[in-house]
């Protein structure tokens, strides 16, 4: 024990500034061991480093000054096609919306369509077949009929057969009728209820108004209960099973 602390206090006294201790190769080789050398010169400069990774993102920034107003944006879209109401019938929306939207082309197109036969074209009751008044559309059946199935015929269209009340109406009618090439068709005229008593079609009595040609109504063979107009406009009794042409009347108001 005396001999190890004996060695330590050696050990010291040699690292002593001045102190020069006598040693051994064997104890001067574990002195290096204990203690760092002197620093080395500088080394030759390395290669450039690879670049390093980017640094976090940065806090966000004040907030700018107003910019000017933009320009107005296009129209938008159609909104979408609303739920159905609590009572509607479970459905497919998409297949909904797509019929809608084919609807609504087909709406465009006949608005254009129409808007170009009222507009462009000379006479559009002509187009169409049919001729009209302010208030009136009259239309020529050329389909041969008793004068009961001709009315029906009409009301089918939403109309009824033609009663002409004034002499424009009567007018218009004849030309219709001479136009198309026709002798004579059935109007909505008739003695049927009571013999001699003749009302229009809509039940409304003969008032001043009328275009009997000479000796008629005559009740030809006591059956003449109906009424044809001759194609120069005149009216004449006939008899309703008989069969011919008629002419047919609409109130704009109602097509
Ligand atoms: C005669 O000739 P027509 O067919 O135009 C008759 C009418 C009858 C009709 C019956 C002047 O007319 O009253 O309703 O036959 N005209 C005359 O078809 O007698
Ligand atoms: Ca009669
Ligand atoms: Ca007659």
């Amino acid at each position: 024990m005396k001999q190890r602390l004996a060695l330590i206090g050696l050990a010291f006294l040699w690292l002593l500034p001045g102190g020069h201790p006598q040693q051994t190769a064997e104890d001067a080789c574990s002195l290096h061991i204990l203690v760092p050398g002197l620093k080395g010169d500088a080394g030759e400069k390395g290669d450039k480093g690879a670049p390093g990774r980017p640094g976090r993102v940065g806090p966000t920034g004040e907030k700018g000054a107003v910019g000017d107003k933009g320009q107005k944006g296009g129209v938008g879209r159609h909104g979408k096609v609303g739920p159905i109401g609590s009572k509607g019938i479970p459905c497919e929306c998409s297949q909904l919306r797509k019929a809608i939207g084919e609807m609504d082309n087909q709406v465009t197109q006949l608005t254009t369509e129409l808007k170009f036969i009222k507009n462009a074209l000379p006479s559009p009751a002509a187009v169409a077949g049919v001729r009209e008044t302010d208030s009136k559309i009259y239309l020529l059946v050329k389909e041969e009929k008793r004068y009961v199935d001709a009315q029906l015929s009409c009301q089918g269209r939403g109309g009824t057969l033609g009663m002409p009340k004034d002499e424009a109406a009567n007018s218009l009618m004849a030309a219709y009728i001479a136009q198309a090439g026709l002798a004579r068709v059935f109007i909505g005229i008739n003695d049927l209820e009571r013999e001699g008593t003749f009302v229009y079609a809509d039940r409304s009595p003969m008032q001043t108004f009328s275009k009997w040609r000479s000796g008629e109504p005559n009740n030809a063979y006591d059956e003449e209960d109906c009424v044809e107009m001759v194609a120069s406009g005149g009216w004449n009794d006939v008899a309703c099973h008989v069969t011919m042409h008629f002419l047919c009347e609409f109130d704009k108001e109602h097509v």
